[in-house]
């Protein structure tokens, strides 16, 4: 809808670079030890329509193998947009918003509390996130999308 290929592009661009940097500096940053980290996504804006959820992961990247993502968002109510996880299937889908095949992996009231916890369990694995809510709205006009690929230490 919304995106252009020169936006895939750009997109797979950063994947690359972020992971060009990581390799070129493989000891030298704060995750070189085996500790895992837990990661608020959004930092205090949370899970939420209208952040720019790309940007936040370029800038906390590189993610780390079992690094914790948490997914804080308060449970709906009349006057509160409920949220929710899934993964999407590939950069295609991710890029167009298109939820075939995704897999859902938090509920409306799961992010509630100290929020939704998702380890990064599979290494190198692209991991396509995004919020469902209303037919698309959220992931495409809200930008609730980000994809982390977690590398190894
Ligand atoms: C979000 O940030 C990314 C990276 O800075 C940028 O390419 C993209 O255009 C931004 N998206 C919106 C909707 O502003
Ligand atoms: C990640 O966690 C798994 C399961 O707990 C463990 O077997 C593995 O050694 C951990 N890997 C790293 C790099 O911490
Ligand atoms: C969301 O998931 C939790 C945990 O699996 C479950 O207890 C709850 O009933 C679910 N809520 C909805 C609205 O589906
Ligand atoms: C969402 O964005 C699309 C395309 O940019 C636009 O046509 C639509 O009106 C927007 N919807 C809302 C609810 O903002
Ligand atoms: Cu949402």
């Amino acid at each position: 809808m919304g995106f252009t290929i020169a936006q895939g592009l750009m997109l797979v661009l950063l994947i690359a670079s972020t992971m060009a940097i990581s390799t070129a500096r493989p000891f030298g940053n704060s995750h070189n030890t085996q500790t895992s980290n837990k990661i608020i996504v959004g930092d205090s804006y949370h899970w939420n329509y209208g952040f720019n959820y790309t940007e936040w992961a370029i800038k906390h990247g590189p993610f780390y193998l079992n690094d914790t993502l948490v997914f804080k968002y308060d449970p709906p109510t009349p006057n509160t947009n409920p949220h929710n996880v899934y993964l999407l299937e590939n950069l295609e889908r991710f890029i167009k918003c298109d939820f075939t095949n995704a897999q859902k992996v938090a509920n409306e009231t799961q992010g509630g509390g100290e929020g939704f916890e998702f380890v990064l369990e599979r290494p190198w694995q692209p991991h396509y996130f995004a919020c469902t809510v209303h037919e698309g709205i959220h992931c495409l006009n809200g930008t609730m999308k980000f994809f982390v690929t977690p590398i190894c230490h």
